[in-house]
């Protein structure tokens, strides 16, 4: 006798009952990319500010935005005379693909729409899209061929704003459709205003982005008080459940209900390991997702920041969205393109201590060190199959690497360093730590971050 799965119903209840998929938990690490109309002005504050954030701030004359604004364009010109500057024509979404997968990516998730409600998807409830203004063509969907052609093994996820910053119809800004900081009324380029914004244009335009694109993942944000997740995610979710081949979909935690696949961390990590799904997101801009053309080299993330952070998240059970902002015309920065290429570098070595990992429960972090291991009796010495236990060196390793912790290793076990071919020797000393003998040759042949395994 064998039982059909039931159907999501439209109750948190059921909602909840769904669990992160094992693409996603065991993924560990996804590229996340902030694009749209804010790509044209591509300013903030340096290290203080999200440059997707410019319409806000810059109607706010209190901030460095609006100042910046001023000198640089002219009082007089509004957000959305930025729109026909948008022109995405060297983009180039193969490439951008083919980027993505020689990161050590799993999966990649794609702004359709953030706070200024401009479209990416050629959208059938509005003309505030990329299809009818600025490039006239369709982002997402060139994006996601791209995809399936040329990076078929990527996971496909969906950044969608439920909020939009000033939506004549949206139903929480009492000020709308009305500039908050100076009351004049702002126009809204391409909107087909007349929507029931939360049931016909925030939950109808989720609802039209599962139809057109089947996405593997839902990355909702801000929620608020209003909107129809409860009723879109169980539809998003039957639909994955009942295709001839069913897939695993993921929703994160921003869409406003209390039910959920992940948390998401915001330029911020957990202390310890968290038993529930999580993925911590960051720009490897100091401060924002969007592109910030003010943002001097040396300011980015490091590789070995990135790699750090990476493996620091996946010992506490995380997963690692790291984000990049293309410019206006679709290219993406030689700093990104150069951080992206160089951690696929290190994931070809070390990946195996990555991905479809589990944390080392007993010890989330000692110093420097992090765990992670693989297989049902990892650790235990026997060697069998992949099962294996990792000690990450977060600083470059001297001629001893001392872990002063219960290392799961016994006689006979063998102690190697990722990337490097021959065995290292290893003892206890008094106290019972593990000591492993590192040579110089050893130490030179690995970067960013070390990984033993046992
Ligand atoms: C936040 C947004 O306000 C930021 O602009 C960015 O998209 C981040 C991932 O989520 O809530």
């Amino acid at each position: 006798l064998t039982l059909g799965v039931p159907d999501y119903a439209t109750t948190t209840a059921s909602l909840r009952t769904h669990r992160a998929p094992h693409w996603f938990t065991g993924g560990k690490f996804g590229i996340f990319i902030h694009w749209g109309v804010y790509s044209v002005p591509a300013w903030a504050p340096v290290g203080e500010d999200y440059s997707e954030w410019y319409w806000a701030r810059m109607d706010d004359p209190e901030t460095a935005t609006h100042r910046h604004h001023s000198r640089e364009w002219g009082e007089d010109f509004a957000y959305d005379d930025f729109i026909p500057m948008f022109t995405a024509d060297r983009f180039d979404p193969r490439d951008w693909v083919e980027l993505i997968a020689a990161a050590g990516a799993r999966y990649f998730v794609f702004t359709a729409k953030h706070h200024d409600g401009f479209c990416l998807w050629d959208t059938a409830l509005s003309q505030r899209s990329c299809a009818h203004l600025g490039p006239k063509r369709d982002l997402l969907r060139e994006l996601l061929d791209a995809a399936d052609r040329h990076a078929p093994g990527l996971y496909q996820g969906i950044y969608f704003s439920q909020p939009e910053f000033f939506n004549p119809d949206a139903p929480w800004y009492e000020h709308a459709p009305r500039n908050p900081y100076t009351g004049e009324s702002v126009p809204y380029t391409g909107y087909t205003p007349g929507y029931d914004y939360i049931h016909d244009y925030q939950g109808g335009q989720t609802r039209e982005l599962v139809e057109l694109f089947d996405p593997d993942l839902i990355w909702f944000d801000i929620s608020g008080a209003a909107n129809d997740s409860v009723h879109v995610v169980p539809g998003y979710y039957n639909q994955a459940k009942n295709r001839p081949a069913p897939k695993d979909v993921a929703v994160n935690s921003r869409g406003g209900i209390y039910a959920y696949d992940f948390r998401t961390p915001e330029y911020a990590t957990f202390a310890g390991t968290v038993p529930a799904a999580w993925e911590a997101s960051r720009g490897l801009d100091p401060h924002s997702y969007g592109y910030n053309a003010a943002t001097p080299e040396d300011a980015y993330m490091t590789t070995t920041e990135a790699v750090r952070q990476l493996v620091d998240i996946v010992s506490k059970n995380g997963n690692f969205l790291l984000d990049i902002g293309p410019r206006a015309d679709g290219t993406i920065p030689q700093v990104m393109r150069e951080r992206l290429t160089e951690l696929g570098a290190w994931l070809r070595v070390n990946g195996e201590a990555v991905y479809d990992t589990t944390p080392w429960w007993r010890a989330a972090e000692l110093g420097d060190l992090r765990f992670t291991l693989k297989g049902a009796g990892a650790g235990d010495g026997t060697g069998e199959s992949d099962e294996a236990f990792y000690i990450h060196a977060l600083t470059e390793p001297g001629d001893r690497l001392v872990v002063e912790a219960a290392v799961p290793i016994r006689p006979g076990s063998r102690v190697t360093l990722c990337g490097y071919a021959e065995q290292l020797t290893w003892s206890h000393d008094a106290s019972g730590a593990l000591v492993v003998e590192v040579p110089q040759a050893a130490r030179e042949s690995g970067s960013h971050v070390w990984v033993f395994k046992v």
